[in-house]
């Protein structure tokens, strides 16, 4: 498979240097963490802020990946052209941040080959949200407003996260959220101020999207194992509540504003907070769906591996072809001289 990442084997074994982790090491770098600075590819780190970028990073781009299979089993019922054309625009800008954060990933040192082995053999994880099926074109525009709603949320902190590769794609990947939201948010209008079947179609949806999506921001705080390290690396800016009450906070205002109710009798403003209660999610759902994606996670994955063993000729003719040019390189070279 091609790679972006050019170093050499000695500059990939200097990587794995034990100094990286000794505790005067570990003091320096966190002083240039605190000391607000960017880290760069280059720049010596320590093994374990390389190990959770990479799983961070490349858990993302499988999810932005992964999550182009929902919206894509709708191009074709898609109730208008306009509707089509939109939703290819948006499962094409999915594709591009998935590629763009494989890249990303790569000026880490591992190949965008082995993450994706690592996908394919479940030891890297993709969003929960994903192992949801989408029965509904309501459930279109419900992935728009609260999917990629809960992406941005979560994703605006990252543009300002410390790794700068990370940092720098996140600009770019939040500002075409920010379009997904929206055209996701206008689809649920649409229904929502239509006939009543359409409504309680886009009731229906919510019913089932919202407490999935709010399980994007991840376990709560005290069983989250890897924020206060992350945060303290100013890789996290937020911890997952936080980030998910900021999101509930948004959200609320929006549903009301179209007529829609939130399926949470236990949801209050609390004029204290200044934010809403809201009711305790269902972790154990949460941690089955991690544990097993069920017929919509072995359907995803199935089809994932597909376009992977489908297109490995592709890449084999690639890699063929640029062998044959290079040693037609080296012969031109030796009759030359
Ligand atoms: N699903 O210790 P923490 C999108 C895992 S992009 C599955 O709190 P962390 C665009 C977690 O990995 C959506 N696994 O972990 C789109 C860890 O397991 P590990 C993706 C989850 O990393 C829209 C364990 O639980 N966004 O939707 C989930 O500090 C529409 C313990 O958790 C990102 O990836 C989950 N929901 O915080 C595309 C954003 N939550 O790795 C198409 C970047 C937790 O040790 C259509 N990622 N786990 O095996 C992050 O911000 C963080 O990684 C969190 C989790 C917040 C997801």
């Amino acid at each position: 498979m091609y790679s972006t990442d050019l170093r050499t084997e000695a500059e990939k074994r200097a990587l794995r240097d034990p100094a990286l982790d000794s505790v005067d090491f570990l003091e320096r770098f966190q002083a240039r963490i605190d000391a607000g600075d960017v880290i760069e590819a280059k720049d010596p780190m320590p093994h374990g802020y390389r190990k959770t970028l990479v799983r961070q990073m490349s858990q993302h781009a499988h999810s932005e990946i992964i999550g182009m299979q929902p919206e894509g089993n709708w191009i074709t019922r898609a109730p208008t052209l306009k509707r089509k054309l939109i939703l290819i625009a948006k499962i094409q800008d999915e594709a591009g941040h998935g590629l763009y954060l494989y890249s990303g990933a790569e000026t880490l040192g591992t190949s965008r080959a082995e993450m994706i082995n690592d996908l394919l053999t479940g030891k890297a994880k993709y969003s929960t949200i994903f192992n949801y099926p989408a029965p509904t074109w309501a459930d279109i525009g419900m992935v728009g407003w609260l999917v990629d709603g809960a992406a941005i949320v979560n994703q605006i902190p990252l543009c300002r996260c410390s790794y700068g590769p990370y940092a720098r794609a996140m600009v770019r990947v939040c500002k075409e959220e920010s379009f997904h939201q929206r055209q996701g948010y206008e689809i649920v209008t649409q229904l929502a101020r239509g006939t009543p079947e359409q409504k309680a179609l886009a009731q229906e949806s919510l019913n089932r999207v919202w407490w999935p999506s709010l399980m994007m921001f991840g376990p709560s705080d005290k069983d989250s194992m890897h924020s206060s390290q992350n945060v303290k690396w100013k890789i996290k800016r937020f911890s997952n509540d936080e980030l998910r009450q900021r999101f509930i906070d948004q959200t609320v205002p929006q549903a009301e504003k179209i007529g829609l109710t939130i399926p949470d009798p236990d949801l209050k403003w609390n004029e204290e907070r200044g934010s809403y209660d809201h009711g305790e999610m269902d972790w154990s759902e949460f941690w089955s769906v991690i544990k097993d994606g069920g017929q919509c996670g072995r359907d995803r994955m199935a089809v994932r591996r597909a376009a992977v063993d489908n297109g490995r000729w592709v890449r084999e003719a690639a890699q063929a072809y640029e062998k044959k040019k290079a040693a037609r390189a080296v012969r031109k070279s030796r009759s030359a001289s």
